[in-house]
Protein backbone atom coordinates (compact mmCIF):
# COMPACT_ATOMS: atom_id res chain seq x y z
CA UNK A 1 0.00 0.00 0.00
CA UNK A 2 1.70 3.73 -0.87
CA UNK A 3 2.19 5.97 1.95
CA UNK A 4 0.62 9.15 0.20
CA UNK A 5 2.80 11.35 2.51
CA UNK A 6 1.92 14.77 2.80
CA UNK A 7 4.05 17.41 1.63
CA UNK A 8 5.26 18.58 4.78
CA UNK A 9 6.55 15.22 5.68
CA UNK A 10 8.37 14.48 2.36
CA UNK A 11 10.75 17.78 2.69
CA UNK A 12 11.21 16.68 5.93
CA UNK A 13 12.61 13.28 5.07
CA UNK A 14 14.95 15.40 2.33
CA UNK A 15 16.67 16.71 5.22
CA UNK A 16 17.31 13.28 6.92
CA UNK A 17 18.23 11.97 3.92
CA UNK A 18 20.74 15.15 3.61
CA UNK A 19 22.24 15.13 7.21
CA UNK A 20 25.92 15.10 7.37
CA UNK A 21 26.35 13.52 11.03
CA UNK A 22 24.62 10.71 12.58
CA UNK A 23 23.52 12.80 15.59
CA UNK A 24 21.74 15.25 12.50
CA UNK A 25 20.47 12.19 11.16
CA UNK A 26 18.60 11.05 14.38
CA UNK A 27 17.06 14.41 15.00
CA UNK A 28 16.16 14.53 11.45
CA UNK A 29 14.16 11.04 11.42
CA UNK A 30 12.44 11.85 14.82
CA UNK A 31 11.18 15.07 13.28
CA UNK A 32 10.12 12.75 10.11
CA UNK A 33 8.30 10.17 12.39
CA UNK A 34 6.32 12.61 13.80
CA UNK A 35 5.22 14.30 10.36
CA UNK A 36 4.35 10.58 9.33
CA UNK A 37 0.32 10.07 9.57
CA UNK A 38 -0.55 7.32 11.48
CA UNK A 39 -2.64 4.95 8.92
CA UNK A 40 -2.51 1.20 7.21
CA UNK A 41 -0.44 2.58 4.49
CA UNK A 42 2.31 3.81 6.44
CA UNK A 43 2.60 1.43 9.06
CA UNK A 44 5.83 -0.15 7.40
CA UNK A 45 7.27 2.71 6.92
CA UNK A 46 7.12 3.65 10.61
CA UNK A 47 8.75 0.49 11.59
CA UNK A 48 11.56 1.35 9.20
CA UNK A 49 11.61 4.52 10.87
CA UNK A 50 11.98 3.71 13.89
CA UNK A 51 14.55 0.79 13.83
CA UNK A 52 16.86 2.95 11.91
CA UNK A 53 16.04 5.29 15.00
CA UNK A 54 16.62 2.50 17.10
CA UNK A 55 20.02 1.76 15.09
CA UNK A 56 21.40 5.40 14.99
CA UNK A 57 20.30 5.77 18.91
CA UNK A 58 22.71 2.18 19.52
CA UNK A 59 25.76 3.09 17.06
CA UNK A 60 26.24 6.65 18.37
CA UNK A 61 25.97 4.67 21.64
CA UNK A 62 28.52 2.46 21.27
CA UNK A 63 30.78 5.03 19.74
CA UNK A 64 30.31 7.11 22.98
CA UNK A 65 31.52 4.15 24.90
CA UNK A 66 34.23 3.04 22.75
CA UNK A 67 35.71 6.79 22.67
CA UNK A 68 35.31 6.65 26.50
CA UNK A 69 37.43 3.58 26.31
CA UNK A 70 34.71 1.29 28.22
CA UNK A 71 34.70 -1.17 25.18
CA UNK A 72 37.35 -2.12 23.21
CA UNK A 73 36.09 -3.08 19.42
CA UNK A 74 34.58 -1.48 16.28
CA UNK A 75 31.11 -2.08 15.10
CA UNK A 76 32.69 -3.64 12.35
CA UNK A 77 36.35 -5.75 11.34
CA UNK A 78 38.19 -3.62 9.22
CA UNK A 79 38.62 -5.18 5.00
CA UNK A 80 41.92 -6.55 3.95
CA UNK A 81 42.74 -5.11 0.21
CA UNK A 82 42.10 -7.92 -2.44
CA UNK A 83 40.65 -10.31 0.22
CA UNK A 84 36.56 -10.72 0.19
CA UNK A 85 34.67 -10.59 3.52
CA UNK A 86 32.32 -13.07 4.46
CA UNK A 87 29.74 -12.05 7.83
CA UNK A 88 28.82 -15.26 9.38
CA UNK A 89 25.20 -14.66 10.49
CA UNK A 90 22.82 -17.15 12.94
CA UNK A 91 20.47 -17.27 15.83
CA UNK A 92 21.54 -17.82 19.16
CA UNK A 93 23.69 -21.25 19.46
CA UNK A 94 23.48 -21.79 15.77
CA UNK A 95 27.12 -23.13 15.59
CA UNK A 96 28.70 -19.91 14.05
CA UNK A 97 32.08 -19.95 16.36
CA UNK A 98 32.24 -24.01 15.88
CA UNK A 99 32.06 -23.17 12.37
CA UNK A 100 34.32 -20.23 12.27
CA UNK A 101 37.30 -22.62 14.12
CA UNK A 102 36.18 -25.27 11.24
CA UNK A 103 36.47 -24.06 8.35
CA UNK A 104 39.40 -21.07 9.50
CA UNK A 105 41.02 -22.03 12.65
CA UNK A 106 40.37 -19.50 14.23
CA UNK A 107 41.14 -19.68 18.01
CA UNK A 108 37.32 -19.31 18.88
CA UNK A 109 35.06 -20.65 21.77
CA UNK A 110 32.15 -22.35 21.16
CA UNK A 111 29.94 -22.46 24.21
CA UNK A 112 26.48 -23.69 25.07
CA UNK A 113 25.63 -20.46 26.90
CA UNK A 114 23.57 -18.53 23.91
CA UNK A 115 24.91 -15.07 22.78
CA UNK A 116 28.33 -15.93 23.80
CA UNK A 117 30.27 -14.40 21.05
CA UNK A 118 29.57 -10.36 21.35
CA UNK A 119 31.64 -8.97 19.27
CA UNK A 120 32.34 -9.75 15.47
CA UNK A 121 35.12 -12.09 15.00
CA UNK A 122 37.19 -12.54 12.08
CA UNK A 123 39.26 -15.96 10.76
CA UNK A 124 40.68 -16.18 7.72
CA UNK A 125 39.25 -19.09 5.02
CA UNK A 126 42.10 -20.52 2.68
CA UNK A 127 41.38 -23.36 0.06
CA UNK A 128 43.20 -23.61 -3.12
CA UNK A 129 45.08 -20.69 -2.65
CA UNK A 130 42.03 -18.65 -2.30
CA UNK A 131 41.79 -16.56 1.09
CA UNK A 132 38.22 -15.33 2.50
CA UNK A 133 37.57 -13.69 5.37
CA UNK A 134 34.92 -15.07 7.62
CA UNK A 135 33.34 -12.69 10.30
CA UNK A 136 31.32 -14.47 13.20
CA UNK A 137 28.95 -11.54 13.99
CA UNK A 138 26.69 -11.79 17.07
CA UNK A 139 23.72 -13.77 17.37
CA UNK A 140 20.78 -12.28 15.63
CA UNK A 141 17.07 -12.86 16.85
CA UNK A 142 13.77 -10.86 16.54
CA UNK A 143 14.16 -7.12 17.39
CA UNK A 144 17.90 -7.40 16.41
CA UNK A 145 17.03 -4.48 13.94
CA UNK A 146 15.87 -2.24 16.89
CA UNK A 147 19.04 -2.90 19.15
CA UNK A 148 18.04 -5.92 20.38
CA UNK A 149 20.63 -8.13 21.88
CA UNK A 150 24.06 -7.24 20.06
CA UNK A 151 21.97 -6.63 16.59
CA UNK A 152 23.14 -3.32 16.24
CA UNK A 153 26.69 -4.66 16.42
CA UNK A 154 25.37 -7.59 14.46
CA UNK A 155 24.33 -5.93 11.45
CA UNK A 156 26.75 -3.04 10.88
CA UNK A 157 28.86 -5.77 10.67
CA UNK A 158 27.23 -7.91 8.04
CA UNK A 159 26.24 -4.49 6.43
CA UNK A 160 29.95 -4.43 5.78
CA UNK A 161 30.90 -7.77 4.43
CA UNK A 162 31.04 -8.52 0.80
CA UNK A 163 28.18 -11.38 1.53
CA UNK A 164 26.41 -13.13 3.78
CA UNK A 165 26.46 -16.73 5.21
CA UNK A 166 23.86 -17.40 7.36
CA UNK A 167 24.24 -20.87 9.75
CA UNK A 168 21.09 -22.44 9.95
CA UNK A 169 21.10 -24.74 12.96
CA UNK A 170 19.21 -28.17 12.19
CA UNK A 171 18.58 -29.17 15.46
CA UNK A 172 15.73 -26.15 15.57
CA UNK A 173 13.37 -25.46 13.30
CA UNK A 174 15.08 -24.06 9.95
CA UNK A 175 12.07 -22.06 8.39
CA UNK A 176 11.89 -20.04 11.88
CA UNK A 177 15.61 -19.12 11.81
CA UNK A 178 15.88 -18.50 8.04
CA UNK A 179 12.08 -15.93 8.25
CA UNK A 180 13.73 -14.21 11.18
CA UNK A 181 17.58 -13.90 9.65
CA UNK A 182 16.36 -12.91 6.27
CA UNK A 183 13.64 -9.75 7.91
CA UNK A 184 15.59 -8.87 10.38
CA UNK A 185 19.08 -8.63 7.88
CA UNK A 186 16.10 -6.06 5.72
CA UNK A 187 15.61 -3.66 8.59
CA UNK A 188 19.05 -3.46 8.94
CA UNK A 189 19.24 -2.36 5.39
CA UNK A 190 20.56 -5.90 3.90
CA UNK A 191 18.46 -7.53 0.91
CA UNK A 192 19.36 -11.00 0.66
CA UNK A 193 16.52 -12.60 -1.13
CA UNK A 194 17.92 -10.31 -4.29
CA UNK A 195 13.96 -8.35 -4.60
CA UNK A 196 14.20 -4.69 -6.44
CA UNK A 197 17.07 -2.50 -5.86
CA UNK A 198 17.57 1.36 -6.06
CA UNK A 199 20.90 3.20 -5.48
CA UNK A 200 20.80 6.51 -5.18
CA UNK A 201 23.81 8.62 -5.26
CA UNK A 202 22.98 12.58 -4.15
CA UNK A 203 25.19 14.90 -6.54
CA UNK A 204 25.78 19.12 -6.49
CA UNK A 205 23.19 21.00 -7.35
CA UNK A 206 22.54 21.76 -11.01
CA UNK A 207 24.23 18.12 -11.94
CA UNK A 208 20.24 16.85 -12.81
CA UNK A 209 18.71 13.71 -12.29
CA UNK A 210 20.26 10.60 -14.10
CA UNK A 211 18.19 7.59 -13.80
CA UNK A 212 19.64 3.83 -14.99
CA UNK A 213 17.30 1.44 -15.26
CA UNK A 214 18.80 -2.44 -15.24
CA UNK A 215 15.71 -4.07 -14.20
CA UNK A 216 12.11 -3.40 -15.48
CA UNK A 217 9.52 -1.44 -14.31
CA UNK A 218 6.25 -2.87 -13.30
CA UNK A 219 2.99 -0.82 -13.85
CA UNK A 220 4.99 2.84 -14.44
CA UNK A 221 7.41 4.48 -16.63
CA UNK A 222 10.81 6.55 -16.15
CA UNK A 223 8.98 9.67 -15.95
CA UNK A 224 6.65 8.03 -12.37
CA UNK A 225 9.93 7.01 -11.10
CA UNK A 226 11.13 10.76 -11.62
CA UNK A 227 8.49 12.34 -10.36
CA UNK A 228 8.53 10.42 -7.10
CA UNK A 229 12.42 11.04 -7.04
CA UNK A 230 11.52 14.60 -7.22
CA UNK A 231 8.58 14.43 -4.42
CA UNK A 232 11.21 12.88 -2.35
CA UNK A 233 13.80 16.08 -3.00
CA UNK A 234 15.73 13.70 -4.98
CA UNK A 235 16.62 16.26 -7.90
CA UNK A 236 20.68 15.54 -8.53
CA UNK A 237 21.48 12.46 -8.40
CA UNK A 238 22.84 9.42 -10.10
CA UNK A 239 19.87 6.90 -9.31
CA UNK A 240 19.87 3.14 -10.63
CA UNK A 241 17.49 0.76 -10.70
CA UNK A 242 18.13 -3.12 -10.80
CA UNK A 243 15.61 -5.95 -10.53
CA UNK A 244 11.98 -5.55 -11.12
CA UNK A 245 10.46 -2.61 -9.08
CA UNK A 246 7.16 -1.34 -9.46
CA UNK A 247 6.48 2.06 -8.14
CA UNK A 248 4.94 1.34 -4.76
CA UNK A 249 8.27 -0.62 -4.13
CA UNK A 250 10.47 2.05 -5.54
CA UNK A 251 8.64 4.94 -3.03
CA UNK A 252 9.22 2.24 -0.37
CA UNK A 253 13.14 1.73 -0.89
CA UNK A 254 13.39 5.59 -1.00
CA UNK A 255 12.00 5.49 2.57
CA UNK A 256 14.08 2.67 3.24
CA UNK A 257 17.14 1.93 1.40
CA UNK A 258 18.21 -1.92 0.86
CA UNK A 259 21.31 -3.44 -0.34
CA UNK A 260 21.28 -6.86 -2.27
CA UNK A 261 24.00 -8.82 -0.98
CA UNK A 262 24.91 -12.49 -2.52
CA UNK A 263 23.99 -15.08 0.64
CA UNK A 264 24.57 -18.50 1.01
CA UNK A 265 23.06 -21.21 3.94
CA UNK A 266 25.50 -23.11 5.74
CA UNK A 267 23.21 -26.16 7.42
CA UNK A 268 25.00 -27.05 10.61
CA UNK A 269 24.54 -29.55 13.54
CA UNK A 270 23.61 -32.18 11.44
CA UNK A 271 24.26 -34.79 13.83
CA UNK A 272 21.21 -33.96 15.43
CA UNK A 273 19.00 -34.26 12.62
CA UNK A 274 19.87 -37.59 11.19
CA UNK A 275 17.17 -38.06 9.09
CA UNK A 276 17.57 -35.10 7.35
CA UNK A 277 14.17 -34.25 8.29
CA UNK A 278 15.10 -30.63 9.23
CA UNK A 279 17.72 -30.47 6.03
CA UNK A 280 14.39 -31.26 4.26
CA UNK A 281 12.59 -28.63 5.03
CA UNK A 282 15.04 -26.18 4.51
CA UNK A 283 15.79 -27.44 1.05
CA UNK A 284 12.31 -27.08 0.29
CA UNK A 285 11.87 -23.65 1.60
CA UNK A 286 14.90 -21.98 0.03
CA UNK A 287 15.09 -23.86 -3.42
CA UNK A 288 15.85 -21.43 -6.38
CA UNK A 289 16.55 -18.61 -4.00
CA UNK A 290 20.13 -19.25 -1.90
CA UNK A 291 22.21 -22.22 -2.40
CA UNK A 292 22.91 -24.01 0.71
CA UNK A 293 25.79 -26.61 2.39
CA UNK A 294 25.31 -29.40 4.66
CA UNK A 295 28.55 -28.65 6.39
CA UNK A 296 29.21 -32.28 7.42
CA UNK A 297 32.53 -34.56 6.72
CA UNK A 298 36.40 -33.92 6.33
CA UNK A 299 37.15 -30.41 6.89
CA UNK A 300 39.66 -29.84 4.22
CA UNK A 301 37.00 -30.73 2.05
CA UNK A 302 34.40 -28.54 3.12
CA UNK A 303 37.03 -25.33 3.16
CA UNK A 304 36.89 -26.40 -0.67
CA UNK A 305 33.13 -26.63 -0.92
CA UNK A 306 32.44 -23.73 1.28
CA UNK A 307 35.06 -21.36 -0.51
CA UNK A 308 34.09 -22.43 -4.00
CA UNK A 309 30.40 -21.92 -2.96
CA UNK A 310 30.87 -18.28 -2.15
CA UNK A 311 32.89 -17.24 -5.01
CA UNK A 312 30.37 -18.67 -7.22
CA UNK A 313 27.53 -16.11 -4.81
CA UNK A 314 29.70 -13.13 -4.93
CA UNK A 315 30.54 -13.69 -9.12
CA UNK A 316 34.34 -13.76 -8.14
CA UNK A 317 37.02 -15.62 -10.61
CA UNK A 318 40.06 -16.36 -9.89
CA UNK A 319 42.99 -15.10 -11.71
CA UNK A 320 46.71 -15.90 -11.37
CA UNK A 321 49.38 -13.34 -12.20
CA UNK A 322 52.36 -14.58 -13.54
CA UNK A 323 55.88 -12.24 -13.56
CA UNK A 324 57.57 -12.52 -17.22
CA UNK A 325 60.80 -13.63 -15.64
CA UNK A 326 58.87 -16.61 -13.79
CA UNK A 327 57.79 -20.22 -15.60
CA UNK A 328 55.43 -20.47 -12.50
CA UNK A 329 52.33 -18.07 -11.88
CA UNK A 330 51.60 -16.92 -8.43
CA UNK A 331 49.65 -19.77 -6.11
CA UNK A 332 47.44 -17.38 -4.82
CA UNK A 333 45.08 -16.53 -7.39
CA UNK A 334 43.63 -12.38 -7.26
CA UNK A 335 39.65 -12.56 -6.88
CA UNK A 336 38.22 -10.37 -9.15
CA UNK A 337 34.55 -9.91 -10.48
CA UNK A 338 33.24 -11.92 -13.91
CA UNK A 339 33.63 -9.44 -16.57
CA UNK A 340 37.23 -8.10 -15.07
CA UNK A 341 39.77 -6.68 -18.45
CA UNK A 342 43.39 -7.37 -18.68
CA UNK A 343 44.32 -3.60 -17.87
CA UNK A 344 41.84 -4.06 -14.91
CA UNK A 345 44.47 -6.71 -13.67
CA UNK A 346 47.50 -4.63 -14.44
CA UNK A 347 45.98 -1.57 -12.39
CA UNK A 348 45.33 -4.57 -9.42
CA UNK A 349 48.86 -5.49 -9.47
CA UNK A 350 50.71 -1.73 -9.90
CA UNK A 351 49.52 0.83 -11.56
CA UNK A 352 53.16 0.57 -13.03
CA UNK A 353 51.65 -1.91 -15.35
CA UNK A 354 48.52 -0.09 -16.14
CA UNK A 355 50.44 3.50 -17.23
CA UNK A 356 53.50 1.29 -19.18
CA UNK A 357 50.84 -1.85 -20.73
CA UNK A 358 51.71 -2.73 -23.87
CA UNK A 359 50.04 -6.55 -24.00
CA UNK A 360 48.99 -9.41 -22.28
CA UNK A 361 50.10 -13.12 -22.83
CA UNK A 362 47.29 -15.26 -21.27
CA UNK A 363 46.78 -19.28 -20.46
CA UNK A 364 43.52 -20.70 -19.78
CA UNK A 365 39.58 -20.67 -20.80
CA UNK A 366 38.98 -17.14 -22.28
CA UNK A 367 41.94 -17.63 -24.83
CA UNK A 368 41.89 -20.05 -28.21
CA UNK A 369 45.61 -21.26 -27.57
CA UNK A 370 47.64 -21.07 -24.27
CA UNK A 371 50.12 -18.17 -24.12
CA UNK A 372 47.84 -15.88 -26.64
CA UNK A 373 48.66 -12.60 -27.09
CA UNK A 374 45.82 -10.34 -25.91
CA UNK A 375 44.98 -6.39 -25.86
CA UNK A 376 44.07 -4.31 -23.08
CA UNK A 377 40.13 -5.20 -23.31
CA UNK A 378 40.23 -8.88 -23.42
CA UNK A 379 37.69 -10.15 -20.92
CA UNK A 380 39.36 -12.54 -18.66
CA UNK A 381 37.46 -15.51 -17.44
CA UNK A 382 37.84 -18.37 -13.94
CA UNK A 383 41.50 -19.84 -13.52
CA UNK A 384 43.31 -17.68 -16.34
CA UNK A 385 47.01 -16.90 -15.94
CA UNK A 386 48.17 -13.34 -16.98
CA UNK A 387 51.50 -12.20 -17.59
CA UNK A 388 51.34 -8.34 -18.49
CA UNK A 389 53.96 -6.59 -20.32
CA UNK A 390 54.55 -2.61 -19.98
CA UNK A 391 57.36 -0.64 -20.52
N1 LIG B 1 25.84 -31.74 18.35
C1 LIG B 1 26.40 -30.66 17.85
N2 LIG B 1 26.60 -29.59 18.64
C2 LIG B 1 27.16 -28.48 18.12
C3 LIG B 1 27.56 -28.41 16.76
N3 LIG B 1 28.08 -27.19 16.53
C4 LIG B 1 28.01 -26.52 17.69
N4 LIG B 1 27.47 -27.30 18.67
C5 LIG B 1 27.21 -26.93 20.08
O1 LIG B 1 26.25 -25.90 20.11
C6 LIG B 1 26.56 -24.93 21.10
C7 LIG B 1 26.70 -23.57 20.45
O2 LIG B 1 27.79 -23.59 19.55
P1 LIG B 1 28.55 -22.26 19.13
O3 LIG B 1 29.45 -22.62 18.02
O4 LIG B 1 29.14 -21.60 20.31
O5 LIG B 1 27.30 -21.41 18.61
P2 LIG B 1 27.23 -19.86 18.23
O6 LIG B 1 26.27 -19.74 17.12
O7 LIG B 1 28.60 -19.34 18.01
O8 LIG B 1 26.59 -19.25 19.55
P3 LIG B 1 26.60 -17.75 20.09
O9 LIG B 1 27.79 -17.03 19.55
O10 LIG B 1 26.66 -17.89 21.56
O11 LIG B 1 25.31 -17.19 19.65
C8 LIG B 1 27.84 -25.41 21.77
O12 LIG B 1 27.52 -26.11 22.92
C9 LIG B 1 28.45 -26.33 20.73
O13 LIG B 1 29.26 -27.33 21.32
C10 LIG B 1 27.35 -29.57 15.95
O14 LIG B 1 27.65 -29.61 14.75
N5 LIG B 1 26.77 -30.65 16.54
MG1 LIG C 1 29.58 -17.79 18.82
Amino acid sequence: MPANLPAEARALWEKAARAKTKEEKLRALQEFLSAVPKHKGTEKLRRHVKSRIAQLRKELALERQKKAGRRGFSLFVPKERGTPQVALVGVPNSGKSRLLRQLTGASVEESPVPFSTRAPTPGMLVADGVYIQLVEVPSIIEGASEGRADGTIALAAARNADAIALAIDLSQDPIVQFQVLASELFEGGIDILQGPELLIQRRHPGYGLHLRVEGRLVDCCEDDVRRILTDYGVRNADVIIRGEASLDQIEERILHPVVRKPAIVLATKADLDPEGVQFGRLTSAIAGHLPLLLIRGDPEVLRKEVAHALLRVMDLIRVYAKEPSRSKPSDRPILVPRGTRVIEVAALLHSRLSRGFKYARVWGRSVRFPGERVGAHHVLEDGDVVEIRAS
